[in-house]
């Protein structure tokens, strides 16, 4: 199966160009406390030159602590233990109560309609359930196609990152950018988390290192001025896409969503059919707890997809099941790990495969 996001050669003479924000658009910013800013060249190891860590290391923890029981637990036989346990081993993997009883309760209709018997069978039914649930498509995000292109239908496309702080949003947008960068698009970024100095320090970063444009203005300034900013800069220089990163906290949770409301009314006035995509990132280490912060920026700003950040550091990745069946939002990419190629496209056969690999 091909990987989505590859380092390319090209990459480092990409980001000697170290484009930085516009003239006239931009502002500079004040230095930053230095240990709030995760640096990009921390963040790029010495395995740099390599492959970025694919989905099937990154669910490691996932498979040792949870799903790798699974084959031997349908071993043991068809029975009523079987379901129980497989319940259990589920929901300790968070894939949460209501999506694990419905998984279980299709497995077993499947099972008995077809006249199952045996275990290797009953097991693949499972597979295929959960690829199912996985299996969302949604026409809200209007970026990406099926086969993973990015599919700009306006000549440039627009996409908003939102969270809750510390999910990864910063982190992923410059992974994104960097993937981007490396496949020829013209990208553009958009500081519009404005909270704290550090933040736009932090994204300025992840911008030289992939060679892509970022518009910034001041600690505390509008977002809605930084996107709009942003937006007229990328529109002038015919811009493929432009990714605006977000504030995750604020002074309370209302300001935060009527922040990021007005940020998006900014952008559906300066590009009509915009946002393409409201992308938000959860961090799957917090388990459930990203399903409530979920349904926060659903309500106010429509998601249209997830990207699941640090699959890596957790055996919480059932979390994945719960997101697809109770948001039905797609899951578009993984965080794989924190070099700039630690981002791959989520693909749901491949996930639920690798769950049970070995
Ligand atoms: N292991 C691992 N760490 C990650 C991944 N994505 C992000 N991180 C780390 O998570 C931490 C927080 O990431 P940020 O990108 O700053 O999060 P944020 O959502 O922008 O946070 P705020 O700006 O405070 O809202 C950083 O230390 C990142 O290196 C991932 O896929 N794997
Ligand atoms: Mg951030």
């Amino acid at each position: 199966m091909v990987r989505f996001f590859r380092r390319k050669k090209d990459d480092e003479a990409a980001s000697e160009e170290g484009a930085a924000a516009e003239e006239g658009v931009a502002e500079e910013v004040e230095e930053p406390a230095a240990a709030e800013v995760v640096m990009a060249e921390d963040a790029v190891s010495e395995r740099d030159d390599e492959e970025a860590a694919p989905v099937e290391e990154a669910v490691e923890r996932t498979r040792k602590t949870w799903f790798g029981r699974i084959g031997g637990i349908f071993k043991r036989g068809l029975d009523d233990s079987l379901w129980e346990e497989l319940e259990e081993t589920l929901i300790s993997a968070d894939t949460g109560v209501r999506t694990t009883i419905r998984i279980i309760e299709e497995v077993q209709a499947r099972v008995k309609e077809e006249s199952i018997r045996d275990p290797d069978k009953a097991l693949d039914a499972l597979k295929d359930e959960l690829v199912e649930v996985l299996d969302v498509d949604t026409d809200r995000g209007k970026i990406w196609s099926r086969g993973g292109d990015l599919d700009s239908p306006d000549g440039m496309s627009v996409i908003l990152v939102v969270g809750v702080n510390g999910t990864g949003k910063t982190t992923s947008i410059g992974k994104m950018a960097h993937a981007y960068k490396a496949r020829g698009k013209k990208v553009v970024l958009a500081a519009a988390d404005t909270f704290r100095a550090a933040a736009i320090d932090q994204l300025k970063k992840w911008g030289e290192h992939a060679g892509v444009d970022v518009v910034a203005h001041q600690q505390g300034a509008d977002p809605g001025a930084v996107v709009f900013d942003a937006l007229a800069a990328a529109e002038k220089r015919e811009a493929d896409v432009v990714i605006i990163d977000t504030a995750g906290r604020l002074h309370t949770k209302a300001n935060l969503m009527e922040e990021l409301r007005k940020v998006d009314r900014v952008i559906q006035r300066k590009v009509p059919d915009a946002p393409h995509e409201v992308l938000l990132v959860l961090d799957a280490t917090s388990g459930q707890n990203a399903m409530q912060q979920a349904k926060y920026f659903t309500d106010a700003v429509g998601v249209t997809a997830v990207l699941l950040a640090k699959l890596d550091g957790t055996a919480k990745g059932g979390v994945v099941f719960s997101v697809c069946d109770q948001l039905r939002v797609p899951v578009r990419f993984v965080g794989t790990g924190e070099r700039p190629q630690d981002l791959a496209r989520f693909e749901p056969r491949r996930f639920v495969e690798a769950l049970f690999a070995g």
